[in-house]
């Protein structure tokens, strides 16, 4: 089940607003992401006649991410975005870490180990530039950014500038154990659509498809939660201190993570990434970023279901 935000109400009909302007326009106006749709009515696919992340030359598209007259970065926002969509996410008990039979796990993927976590929301794709701008009225996008497509993933912000986004929602980044709870969706493979790389390509932008640059959010097949792009794309932040260790003594019901750490936990990979790094259970670390460090890093928010209920 999905369902739009309230602060998306007045954009509840973008998505049909998009198929049309795609529909009417070719190349849509202020597209500077290098895609347009399918001749054949199918998923936007890559330009060849767009430079990535600038658009035609002399085209239209340079306005939407020209940096702003005033040097903030601000981005003006005129064309029909996704809006922010929910999944409900129902809560459950699963093998966490290493997926059986799979010898490309790190040793900080084991043991496998049972955890249970409550039914969330999530939403249903990484947080998109146009997103971010619409809920807090700015864009982080500055001259170390990328400013490309609206409905590609938010690159280059602080890791403090996603947490504000998540809490006007309502929201806060996943644990850990929700981000592959949710991106197992009931599955126990490697990937969620099996475990043969071979799935990923209808599934996740990643190394061998990408052409090493982000892609449209919702371009690739959801998981069996109607998530997408829970692999690949952007890797997404999660809430947890990272400890190689951890999963040795992690509790089992709503486990939060360590106390305390040096590194942030992040999942699912990216578009540089080769096929095992796209693995349910990899997991990623960093640092929390105080600039505009990562190029091929997001994120997604949750919000709790119960407003009672106590927090991981
Ligand atoms: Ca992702
Ligand atoms: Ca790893």
């Amino acid at each position: 089940m999905a369902y739009d935000n309230g602060l998306s109400l007045a954009r509840g009909l973008t998505l049909v607003w998009l198929v049309v302007a795609v529909g009417l326009a070719g190349c849509r106006a202020n597209d500077c992401g290098c895609e347009k749709p399918d001749p054949e009515g199918g998923a936007r696919v890559a330009a060849t006649d767009c430079e990535p992340g600038i658009g035609p030359a002399g085209s239209d598209c340079a306005s939407a991410s020209d940096p702003g007259e005033d040097g903030s970065g601000d981005v003006d926002i005129e064309v029909p975005f996704l809006p922010l969509t929910w999944v409900a996410v129902p809560g459950g008990t699963f093998l966490m870490g290493c997926s059986p039979d799979d010898s490309a796990c790190d040793d900080d993927e084991k043991p496998p180990h049972e955890v249970s976590v409550v039914a969330f929301e999530m939403l249903e794709t990484e947080v998109t530039e146009a997103q971010f701008e619409h809920v807090l009225g700015w864009s982080p996008i500055g001259p170390h950014s990328k400013a490309g497509d609206v409905d590609k993933p938010l690159v280059n912000f602080t890791y403090a500038d996603a947490v504000v986004f998540c809490e006007a929602l309502g929201g806060r980044f996943p644990t850990e154990a929700e981000w592959e709870w949710a991106a197992r969706s009931g599955t126990s493979t490697r990937y969620y659509c099996g475990n043969d790389a071979g799935c990923l390509d209808g599934n996740a932008w990643y190394g061998p498809n990408s052409g090493g640059v982000r892609h449209a959010v919702r371009t690739k097949a959801p998981n069996p939660f109607g998530l997408y792009d829970m692999l690949g794309n952007v890797r997404e932040w999660c809430a947890d201190w990272y400890d190689p260790t951890y999963y040795g003594t992690s509790p089992s019901d709503r486990p939060s993570g360590p106390g305390q750490g040096i590194l942030k936990v992040l999942r699912g990979g990216g578009f540089f990434s080769k096929s095992d790094a796209l693995r349910v259970s990899n997991r990623d670390a960093d640092e929390e970023s105080d600039d505009y460090g990562w190029e091929d890093v997001g994120f997604r928010c949750v919000r709790e279901l119960d407003a009672n209920a106590p927090r991981p």
